[in-house]
């Protein structure tokens, strides 16, 4: 069996605004984003999405409610297998700051810049901003470092 690489993704949102962050380097760089990143070994996933929260964006969370999990696969990458668990929090402390990593900006549900987000984004966040929980699976056709030219050859979302 693939070796699936655990990771998180957590959307944090008020007043009908949600922050994303621009990734600044590494994966994903050039793109407005979620916060998140690896979980670590023996680490809970719910805690690992908090901590990356707080290291990306200096903002502690509450709480984070787990919304979905959305498993990624690349055609001429087979070898790699991303899980990404998504999580939602409306309770949070702190001023979202710059970080080395991530710019963070707060965006009206109606101005989020799906065109400069990963494009299996356009799918499931809506879905996240209505309070509903899902689950997916997108195929895309490049490799991971090349994830925002590449199309979704392949997609199942499930709302649960
Ligand atoms: P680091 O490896 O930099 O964390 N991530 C994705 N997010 C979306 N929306 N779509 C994808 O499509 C993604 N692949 C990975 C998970 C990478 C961060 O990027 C997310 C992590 O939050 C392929 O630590």
């Amino acid at each position: 069996m693939k070796p699936r690489k655990l990771l998180t993704l957590c959307l944090i949102v008020k007043d009908h605004r949600v922050l994303l962050g621009m990734k600044k380097r590494g994966f994903g760089e050039g793109h407005w984003n979620g916060f998140g990143g690896k979980v670590e070994p023996g680490e809970e996933i719910e805690s690992a999405a908090k901590r990356e929260v707080f290291e990306e964006a200096g903002v502690t969370l509450s709480s984070a409610e787990k919304t979905g999990v959305l498993n990624f696969e690349f055609e001429s990458d087979p070898e790699k297998l991303l899980e990404v668990h998504v999580f939602r929090s409306d309770v949070f402390t702190g001023e979202p700051i710059e970080t080395e990593e991530m710019r963070p900006q707060w965006f009206a549900f109606d101005e989020i810049p799906y065109d400069k987000m990963w494009s299996d984004d356009a799918y499931w966040l809506p879905l996240l901003l209505k309070g509903k929980k899902f689950e997916g699976y997108f195929l895309f056709d490049k490799p991971s470092s090349a994830t925002y030219q590449a199309k979704i050859v392949r997609q199942e979302l499930t709302v649960k």
